[in-house]
């Protein structure tokens, strides 16, 4: 696919929303309070913004539950006016795409580049996807014993909290409202405390689309506040939860405490990724080194265990080697530069402190290993060999540019090691063979496997986890199901239909 070629950033874009975004209108916190959101690259505030608690928490339900009332602008509203909308919130996305990408660069570090081709891409095509869907939402008539006709109906679930985490700000945005707007829910989406602007700055696009008051609300806030009042919340019917396993637990609990919401989540993953000895070597390296530094390690599939067959280990460790050290670190703004910062302090020191850990567990440190430079939170690529499965970087989430390379032998031995984790998100296979791929996909626990790629993922196939990496599917059809109820209804008839 031949891409735009790319505009110029705006470096330093100007911040035009700060509040909460409650009934398409922007008002300050009830507490008073703002919490700061820091610029990764350099360690200083960007600005302050609006710390939305309970009681701001409970507005924004209120607003979406009066919204979602029958009779309401949004629940007459045909669904593919609906779709109508998204399309136009989409086009302003597009519009505004330079900005936007610009906006997240500064708050989140990730490269202009990869924000503007790929996270405004993937924000597009979440939205426009799935408001190709709103009027095609639908059930079916079934023949049931007796005189009764019977039918069913999706409805919307109601009112939905969506709660994000800071590694991809914008098409999460996008990837939660997509589905929800076009079955005809109500939103409230809690960004993540480190990376609040451009949901800020979308909600603004909300307003101008057109779409009604209350229908997409935005409460910028901290976790155990805001996001745990949405959890607990007895009006808001489901939550969407995509960030940490921990969290996730937290959030089922809260769930199940108040009132049975619906919950799906999204979470962690040690991914395994397997290069067989028959692989074209030079795309296994690329894809492995790929499938675990973009985005500066923080994704949820990155591939942080790569088992590579001992015949051919030696040499993908130099070409691996090789590849990390050439990688260009520096100023996310400018094109050149391949990798940017971590997003905050916490996650800077997080990777850090796990590195030491593998350096003291004794894995083989090839590259890596400390800070880049002197201000920000860049961490050098790294890359350790003689990792075990024991070893804190061989079984926990880095969630960093922290890349392990682990020896094996055989099709049993590889299978059992990588499914050997409380993990099951994603999973790749390099090979040549159809039945190495197909018996690898077959006898893998993961939601997503690829094969002879990685992170093949698209607006239209669903994505989640096996295990402890989640519950429920995002993308594609799939992602609709947990967004409506299915609701059964029979009318008897005097005789046999
Ligand atoms: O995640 P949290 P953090 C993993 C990754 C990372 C680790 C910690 O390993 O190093 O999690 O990151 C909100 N009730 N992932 O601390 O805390 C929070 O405000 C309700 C994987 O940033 O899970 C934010 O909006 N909500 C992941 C969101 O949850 C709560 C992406 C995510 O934050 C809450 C991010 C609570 N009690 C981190 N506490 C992925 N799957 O891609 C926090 N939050």
């Amino acid at each position: 696919m031949s891409l735009p070629p790319l505009p110029s950033a705006i470096k330093y874009p100007e911040i035009k929303y700060t509040q909460i975004f409650i009934n398409n209108e922007w008002v300050n916190s009830e507490s008073g309070k703002t919490f700061p959101t820091i610029n990764p690259t350099n360690g200083k505030k960007i600005c302050d913004v609006q710390e939305g608690d309970k009681a701001d928490v409970d507005k924004a339900v209120a607003a979406a539950k009066k919204a979602f009332e029958f009779g309401s602008e949004w629940r007459s509203m045909d669904a593919s006016q609906r779709a109508v909308l998204l399309n136009k919130l989409a086009d302003l996305i597009e519009r505004d795409r330079i900005y936007l990408a610009s906006l997240e660069t500064l708050d989140n570090g990730k490269p202009y580049k990869d924000a503007f081709y790929l996270d405004m891409c993937a924000t597009l095509s979440y939205l426009r996807y799935y408001a190709g869907w709103a009027d095609k939402i639908q059930g079916k008539t079934i023949p049931v014993d007796g005189t009764s006709f019977c039918y069913t109906i999706h409805e919307p679930v109601g009112v939905c909290a969506q709660i994000i985490p800071w590694n991809f700000p914008c098409s999460l945005v996008a990837l939660k409202i997509g589905p929800a707007l076009a079955c005809g829910n109500t939103v409230i989406i809690k960004p993540a405390e480190q990376t609040p602007l451009t949901a800020l700055y979308i909600a603004s696009l909300v307003k101008e689309a057109g779409i009604p008051p209350g229908v997409v609300n935005i409460v910028p806030g901290y976790g155990p506040t805001a996001g745990a009042a949405l959890s607990a919340h007895p009006d808001v019917n489901k939550v969407a939860f995509t960030g940490s396993t921990d969290v996730g637990r937290l959030i089922m609990e809260a769930a199940a405490k108040s009132n049975l919401k619906r919950v799906t989540l999204e979470l962690g993953g040690k991914s395994p990724f397997v290069v067989f000895k028959d692989a074209n070597l030079d795309e296994a390296v690329e894809s492995a080194h790929q499938a675990l530094f973009f985005n500066m390690g923080q994704v949820c599939v990155a591939a942080s265990r790569t088992y590579v067959h001992e015949d051919i280990y030696d040499e993908f460790v130099k070409r691996s080697v090789e590849r990390a050290k050439s990688k260009l670190i520096g100023d996310p703004y400018d094109p050149k530069n391949e990798y940017g910062p971590q997003v905050s302090k916490e996650q800077f020191d997080k990777v850090l402190e796990l590195i030491e850990s593998g350096k003291n567990e004794g894995a083989t440190l090839e590259c890596g290993g400390n800070r880049h430079g002197t201000e920000g939170y860049f961490i050098q690529p790294t890359v350790f060999t003689n990792v075990t499965e024991n070893m804190r970087i061989g079984k926990e989430e880095i969630f960093g540019p922290v890349q392990q390379l682990i020896k094996f032998k055989t099709m049993d031995e590889v299978v059992e090691r990588a499914n050997n984790t409380s993990y099951g998100l994603a999973s790749a296979c390099f090979t040549k063979d159809i039945d190495t791929a197909l018996e690898f996909s077959s006898r893998i626990q993961a939601g997503s496997v690829w094969v002879n790629g990685y992170n093949l993922s698209s607006c239209q196939a669903p994505f989640g986890g096996f295990k402890m990496s989640g519950i429920g599917r995002e993308g594609g059809e799939y992602g609709l199901q947990h967004y409506t109820e299915v609701k059964t209804v029979v009318i008897k008839t005097p005789q046999k239909l």
